[in-house]
């Protein structure tokens, strides 16, 4: 089923000119709400008036975290706050954090964005939506919980941690959907194994999982282990939280939910917009909002568009997996390494599991490099012909991904910490600043 065919299915064409409305009028509002974007656009000469076609956008200045964070707390709202009914917010890596308003007509459009993300994962009024993302400042928990009070399913606010319980919960009131961060439906996976759960005796089919990077191999130890579907959902706080995009079954990309979120891909260094297909920096324009409007966010989050019809049926640009954001990328000996990209090689190894840490150090003027693994159930890490061989053919596999090789340490089974939210997998005590 498609929540919204008239949209989510609609012709470029039409599609288009509902954006340029919604576009001119977001600049308009904007231009005489908020300050910040006044004196900007007044300082490169723009005004309202200036945008008559879609790609007019880009004579807009672009919006960072650094002027969120110049006008914290409220002062990129637009709208007043007697009008303002709500506030989220995520700890930013620049110090403050960043808050974000809305209004009554900006929570309906964001339970209308889950809604739709809701129905790619097969859900309906008859579902059970078992939420476990965190409930409070971050947007996993409400997000969640919106979308499915807006189609109707029956909604257990479980929020993160006690993974006992949720199980437990799962069992007793036959969720059909788990919603909560991949590396926590590692976590309860792993629980519902130790308990002797098998998938069969779950109701779930399906899993909304997001808020953090993950790779295919984590998917498929997640599906096999739930017994389910498992979808990619994502969003960010300043924009308006989960449901910005949600993959299909079809599990080709996210769909954007494009009439509400205008998407660019640019350059990172050179700020120049991408061609579709390209890896780049996403940048969001709101369309529609009313609380916190943002033109021309820069999320750093890297990832390309896909403009192609889904087999699904719906028309909506698609963002690729999100592969990891400007700003997580290490620079160790002059090599860029993604964290996901140490996630993809682990993920070749069935002789470990998906659980792993980097930790980057400085000795003598010279980065260290480790990656603590662990091995999988059985193995015997006293073994030592065996873990000389594995050693070296991980370290092979990451000079092949990344040029570059690691000391590795390995664990047994189930000793790194486990994540209830977003999983933190890396330890730099590198001091830039020294
Ligand atoms: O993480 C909102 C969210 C909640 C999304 C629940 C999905 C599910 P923030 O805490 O503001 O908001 O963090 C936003 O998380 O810029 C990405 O770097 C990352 N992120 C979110 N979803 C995904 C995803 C929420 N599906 C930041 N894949 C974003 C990869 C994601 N990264």
């Amino acid at each position: 089923m498609i929540w919204n065919e008239a949209v989510e299915c609609a012709d470029r064409e039409t599609m288009r000119a509902l954006q340029l409305k919604k576009l001119k009028e977001t600049v308009k509002y904007e231009y005489e709400n908020v300050k910040h974007y006044r004196d900007k656009m007044d300082a490169v000469g723009v005004k309202p008036e200036d945008i008559k076609t879609l790609e007019d956008i880009q004579k807009l200045p672009f919006t960072t975290k650094e002027d969120l964070a110049a006008n914290y707390p409220t002062g990129m709202f637009a709208a007043p706050m007697e009008k303002i009914i709500r506030i989220h917010a995520s700890s930013g890596t620049t110090g403050k954090p960043k808050v974000a308003g809305y209004t009554q007509s900006d929570l309906d459009m964001w339970g209308e964005a889950v809604a739709r993300g809701l129905t790619m994962a097969g859900q309906d009024a008859n579902s059970v939506l078992h939420v476990a993302y965190g409930y409070g400042l971050f947007t996993g928990g409400l997000g969640a919980h919106i979308g499915g009070e807006h189609i109707n399913a029956t909604v257990i606010p479980m929020s993160s941690g006690n993974t006992k319980k949720q199980v437990t919960f799962m069992q007793d009131l036959g969720s059909t959907a788990l919603c909560c961060t991949p590396s926590y439906a590692l976590t309860i996976t792993e629980e519902i194994k130790r308990q002797g759960i098998k998938p069969e005796d779950l109701k779930l089919t399906a899993g909304i999982f997001g808020a953090e990077p993950w790779t295919q191999a984590m998917r498929d130890e997640i599906e096999e282990g739930l017994g389910i579907r498992a979808h990619d959902i994502y969003g960010l706080t300043e924009i308006i939280g989960p449901g910005v995009a949600c993959s299909c079954e079809e599990n080709a990309g996210m769909h954007i939910q494009e009439d509400f979120f205008y998407p660019e891909i640019v350059d990172p260094d050179t700020l120049e917009v991408l061609p579709d297909g390209k890896d780049g920096e996403l940048v969001f324009t709101t369309l529609g909002k009313e609380g916190m409007p943002m033109i021309r966010y820069r999320t750093r989050d890297i990832c390309h568009l896909i403009r192609e019809k889904c087999a699904c049926g719906r028309t909506t640009v698609r963002m690729s997996r999100v592969f990891g954001r400007t700003d997580d990328m290490l620079i160790i000996r002059g090599v860029n390494v993604f964290p996901s990209q140490i996630e993809t090689v682990i993920g070749t190894f069935k002789e470990l599991t998906i659980n792993y840490k980097i930790v980057v150090g400085r000795v003598h003027d010279r980065d260290t490099f480790e990656l603590h693994v662990e091995l999988a159930e059985g193995l015997d890490i006293d073994d030592i012909a065996f873990m000389e061989d594995l050693r070296d053919r991980i370290n092979h596999a990451l000079r092949d991904m990344l040029g570059i090789g690691c000391k590795i340490k390995f664990l047994n089974a189930g000793t790194l910490p486990r994540s209830e939210g977003k999983a933190k997998r890396v330890e730099d005590t590198r001091n830039f600043a020294e």
